[in-house]
């Protein structure tokens, strides 16, 4: 039930949006919310900077400019590139990335990645750039040069080191490197992880968000530092890693972003007169997509991730099972699970306020609504699918989605994620990302008025969301 009697002007979103990007600049580096998160995230600045682009291309190249900045040798970006401001856990100290050999000097890193999606932004800053012409063009295309190699070192990175058998799936070390942290795709695999050694946890994510249910639990926290304590053993060294990591996971939804990465990268490369770079990245997007449709299970028709180490498909059910509705690569199956994901069973299930995907189906015997990817719907995956369904031609799906998501973020507070039956915020409020997808949402001509839920006060950027908040 959406109560549409309550209208926000796109101008009001708009400008609050742009508020929290600016609001959680710190200069290089925008932090992915105010004190939850007060680093730069690979992923979210991806979705970031191409908010940015917006009020300003040269920040956003500047943003990513930062990240790239931090790649490592052997070509991978790490997942947090971190800023001076404490008060997150775990930090460097217990990353421990100064010993090890690939991380360049001068920046601090965890040592481990997260979905590609970076061409994926600086295509679209490229675009954005281009049609405003002059020297935002010249700007972005110097850039877009200068950064080719290191995107396709990147790329290639995932493919050589993640995929050193060829399959065409990526294979993730730990959760946080799908960004999709606690999904249930994962509870098998974590169950496998052994806490030998108990860390001592100083979490600050349970003091900014206080209601625990939203969060990850301890003893899932012991699991994700017992993996950090793993690699940080052997230096974070690729070829040893695999050795010692006791999660092993091909991530099906991570070699679909690399797919349409690549198909980016190719993109931009063309228009850039790097027709050598274009074949080369084409080839990476078509072996990563027959990778994606690898995965299909011929009976639920879902994508599967696959456990290296158990050497089994993980049968999960979540919105990354449905890879191929965002990659495509076979058009009965990319309907087929669109379909699926537009249905009664995902984004039109009758309990959902807003009619977008959550991040487990309701009917998921294990969905929570509030926690964290146990359920949640989170607007930049939104921002993510639109962006993929206008490129297979889903136009008026596309629009459902993206008017859907205005209209369960326009109460100002730019949750992390939102409670997909209430749509309340939940996580952090002023998240980077979801103020980004909504400033490039309403760049765009065809949305001009947005119904929101209900009157909400507006509350400070900068303050924290609590259970108390709850109405
Ligand atoms: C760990 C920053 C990140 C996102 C992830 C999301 C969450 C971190 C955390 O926040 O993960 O990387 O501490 O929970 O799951 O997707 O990039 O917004």
């Amino acid at each position: 039930m959406n109560d549409r009697s309550f209208v926000v002007d796109a101008s009001t979103l708009d400008e609050a949006a742009r508020r929290v990007l600016r609001d959680n600049d710190l200069g290089g580096m925008v932090k992915a919310a105010p004190a939850l998160y007060p680093h730069q995230w690979s992923w979210d600045a991806a979705f970031i900077s191409i908010g940015l682009a917006h009020m300003s291309v040269e920040r956003a190249l500047l943003e990513l400019r930062n990240l790239f900045d931090a790649q490592w040798s052997t070509g991978m970006i790490p997942h947090i590139v971190f800023s001076d401001v404490p008060g997150y856990f775990p930090g460097p100290d217990v990353w421990g990335t100064t010993s090890a050999r690939a991380k360049p000097g001068g920046v601090l890193t965890s040592g481990i990645c997260q979905p590609p999606a970076h061409a994926i932004a600086l295509a679209r800053i490229l675009d954005i750039a281009r049609s405003r012409g002059g020297a935002d063009a010249v700007r972005a295309e110097a850039f877009v040069t200068e950064h080719l190699p290191k995107i396709v070192a990147w790329h290639q990175w995932l493919t050589d080191v993640r995929d050193p058998s060829g399959r065409g799936l990526i294979e993730i070390h730990h959760g946080w490197e799908s960004g999709m942290d606690n999904s249930p795709r994962w509870d098998s695999a974590y169950a496998g992880v052994t806490v030998d050694e108990l860390v001592e946890l100083r979490r600050h994510d349970t003091k900014v968000v206080t209601d625990l249910a939203d969060r990850p639990s301890d003893e899932e926290y012991q699991r994700y530092l017992t993996l950090v304590g793993e690699m940080k053993s052997v230096g974070y060294d690729d070829k040893m890693i695999e050795k010692v990591v006791s999660f092993r996971v091909r991530d099906v939804f991570m070699t679909a972003v690399l797919a349409l990465a690549a198909d980016e990268t190719a993109r931009m490369a063309d228009s850039l007169g790097r027709g050598d770079i274009a074949d080369q990245q084409r080839l990476l997007a078509e072996h990563a997509r027959q990778g994606v449709l690898s995965t299909l299970d011929p009976v639920t028709r879902r994508c599967r991730d696959f456990d290296e180490i158990r050497g089994t498909w993980i049968p999960a059910e979540s919105v990354a099972s449905w890879s191929v509705a965002l990659c495509g690569g076979d058009e009965t199956v990319r309907r087929e699970q669109t379909a699926i994901l537009a249905g009664p069973r995902w984004a039109e299930h009758p309990s959902l306020r807003f009619k977008v995907p959550p991040s487990v189906s309701p009917d998921d015997p294990g969905f929570k609504p509030r926690t964290y990817w146990r359920g949640p719907s989170w607007p930049f995956l939104n921002w993510l699918f639109v962006w993929a369904l206008r490129r297979h031609g889903e136009d008026a799906l596309a629009q459902r989605w993206r008017e859907q998501t205005l209209a369960m973020v326009a109460d100002r507070n730019f949750g992390e994620y939102y409670d997909p039956q209430t749509g309340e915020p939940a996580g952090s409020h002023a998240q980077s990302w979801t103020a980004a997808a909504i400033v490039d949402w309403l760049a765009d001509p065809r949305t001009e008025q947005h119904a929101a839920p209900r009157p909400r006060p507006l509350r400070s950027d900068r303050e924290p969301f609590t259970s108390r908040d709850r109405s």
